[in-house]
């Protein structure tokens, strides 16, 4: 079996990636996520065509974090990204009680993804910022409106985030971590 000099260098000095999908309806906040967890800060992004691909290390655990566009025509192409993923973050739009059944549609062709059998799955509701009076729904009706509690077999947290306050994020990830580090 030949080693080449650049698969030598990273086995000895990078740690391995936990591969983290950021997966959701476009327009749910997905990059914004990225970037706020990422740099520390709301930064403008045109929508997603294609993929972002960002290295975090939090915790002790090297995050390879990648967001893929949500714009149905890019959604059906989720599954070449699917092999060895860890962790699933789905995004949804809190304030868009309109596609949340659309969401849980993609959500459930997610969960009977062979490749993703074993995936955390970490639900963030996000835009809690947006008033409740306008129609933005909380944590549990998001969830409600999901589905989440008939998962079966799979472990799986959701949380209300803002990606543009920070709330929630951060909580979101030490799941992750704690899961990860007791798979
Ligand atoms: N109020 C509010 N707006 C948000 C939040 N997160 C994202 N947005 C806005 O939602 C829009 C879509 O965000 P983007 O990250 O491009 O969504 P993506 O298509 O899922 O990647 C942008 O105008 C963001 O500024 C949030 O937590 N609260
Ligand atoms: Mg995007």
């Amino acid at each position: 079996m030949g080693v080449t000099f650049s698969s030598l260098w990273s086995r000895l000095f990078s740690k391995r990636e936990t591969k983290v999908l950021i997966l959701g309806l476009d327009n749910a906040g997905k990059s914004t996520i990225l970037y706020r967890i990422t740099m520390g800060a709301v930064v403008a992004s045109a929508p997603t065509v294609g993929s972002n691909h960002e290295i975090y290390d939090y915790k002790g655990v090297r995050f390879g974090l990648i967001d893929l566009g949500g714009q149905s025509s890019l959604r059906s192409s989720w599954s070449q990204y699917f092999a060895d993923t860890e962790a699933i973050i789905l995004v949804i739009d809190s304030n868009d009680a309109a596609r949340l059944s659309l969401a849980k549609t993609e959500l459930q062709k997610l969960t009977k993804a062979d490749e993703l059998r074993s995936s955390l799955l970490l639900v963030l509701a996000n835009k809690q910022d947006l008033p409740a009076e306008e129609g933005r729904l909380t944590p549990a009706q998001v969830s409600e409106a999901l589905g989440l509690t008939d998962l079966r077999e799979r472990e799986w947290q959701i949380m209300g985030c803002s990606a543009l306050t920070g709330l929630g994020l951060m909580e979101g990830m030490d799941w992750l971590v704690t899961k990860l580090e007791a798979k």
